[in-house]
């Protein structure tokens, strides 16, 4: 492994538009690696904080004295780099150098590493004993509410599961499903303007039940025309409604058992396979009592109750209140400590889900870390040219495997 000779930090601009960083290693043998950092807006409220007060200009600002030089000449292996991001930062949660900072520069740093010894980024994030040849299933939002889209339903991703062994079905089925939710959507509003959300997945003015009714419909059609298999899911992201002890839907108000018992029923009545936030952040026996509940046939994804953290997990003492976490590399910061957490839901037995963000970039890394990591599935918007990076990359990878 080289050291690092130069690392640059940028100024770019996310799939929202909104400003963000892109980062260059270069290492003494020549080899560079170049990332950006993707940004959420549904955020859980121990994220890593994307940047100091003051924002990308701050980042840019403190850069050169206070990080910069602490990389230049250190060996460029994952654990020594992340560890000077650390000691650059000084705070639990990146509030003074940007946790996107860190994000950018530790996976340019890992891009680099790989070049340098001719192996892909997946070879170099593969985590022991996760099969050559396995991929995860696309977890793909095919239908926006919430905070990323004006006007839908309460709830923020209606979703395609699309667990079929390789991308080049899994991808396909996913794909499929997002077309045929239009066109319900087109048949059901014929003539009216129907738009796309932050994340590429369809936008329209319905109910949380009826948006449910579409994406299952969706899915038996792609089922019966594909003979590929594809579920309904969801990522609730309850915390965005939840509000002094209720949860608030536009149509009603429920406590914490209801909205158990409300959640529950509609797994059972739609076949959901993947089942994200089902429960605000902070509620870990309701979100427990879900993974008892459907847990069985279902995933039970936490988001923002663990935040990618190894420390959130651990925390909850040795049994974990949901079947599987989300893993988001910006959300605690830097790579090493994303492997930290994957190996720790591997060994407690949690499926991990590999996650982009809503405002992201036009790269393919994820697929990487996704196919690597071991996970049970991709999480990624379908339509985009930054959704459909991550897709593109996860189906090269099928393709290199010699499935194909
Ligand atoms: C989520 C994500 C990605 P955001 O809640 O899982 O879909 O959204 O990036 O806005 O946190
Ligand atoms: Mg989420």
């Amino acid at each position: 492994m080289s050291a690092i000779t130069d690392v640059a930090l940028r100024l770019i601009y996310d799939s929202r538009g909104k400003e963000t960083v892109e980062a260059t290693v270069t290492t003494r043998s020549g080899a560079i690696g170049v990332a950006g950092a993707p940004s959420g807006a549904s955020t859980g409220s121990h994220e890593a904080r994307a940047f100091p007060p003051g924002g990308v200009s701050a980042a840019l600002e403190r850069f050169p004295q206070r990080v910069r030089p602490r990389l230049i000449g250190v060996d460029n292996d994952g654990p020594t780099v992340d560890a000077r991001l650390h000691d650059a930062d000084g705070t639990d949660d990146f509030h003074e150098i940007g946790g996107n900072v860190a994000t950018a520069i530790s996976i340019a740093a890992a891009l680099a590493r790989g070049r340098e010894s001719g192996r892909s980024l997946l070879e170099v994030v593969r985590r022991p004993g996760v099969p050559h040849g396995r991929f995860p299933a696309i977890v793909g939002n095919s239908l926006n509410g919430g905070r990323h889209a004006v006007g839908g339903p309460d709830i923020q991703e209606f979703i395609a599961f699309s667990p079929a062994p390789h991308p080049r079905d899994s991808v396909r089925a996913a794909l499929a499903v997002h077309a045929e939710i239009g066109a319900a959507l087109v048949r059901r509003f014929p003539g009216a303007a129907l738009g796309r959300g932050d994340e590429g997945g369809w936008v329209a003015p319905l109910s949380n039940v009826e948006a449910l009714e579409i994406l299952t419909d969706a899915c038996h059609a792609v089922t019966d025309r594909l003979h590929v298999e594809v579920h309904p899911g969801l990522d609730l992201a309850a915390s965005e409604f939840f509000r002094d002890g209720r949860y608030r839907y536009k149509e009603r108000t429920v406590d914490s058992e209801g909205q158990v018992a409300l959640v529950a029923e509609w797994v059972d009545r739609f076949g959901i396979r993947y089942l994200e936030d089902p429960v605000a952040e902070e509620e870990y026996e309701p979100l427990a009592e879900v993974t008892r509940a459907v847990g069985g046939k279902t995933l039970v994804v936490g988001d923002d109750i663990y935040v990618s953290r190894r420390d959130r997990l651990v925390r909850m003492g040795e049994t974990s209140p949901s079947n599987a976490i989300l893993i988001k590399v910006n959300q605690v910061g830097t790579l090493t400590d994303t492997l930290a957490t994957v190996d720790e839901a591997r060994r407690r037995g949690m499926a991990t889900v590999t996650s982009h963000r809503s405002g992201d970039l036009p790269e393919g890394w994820l697929a990487h870390l996704a196919v690597g990591f071991g996970s049970a599935g991709m999480k990624c918007g379908l339509l985009g040219g930054e959704r459909v990076a991550k897709l593109n990359e996860l189906l090269r990878l099928g393709a290199a495997t010699g499935a194909d």
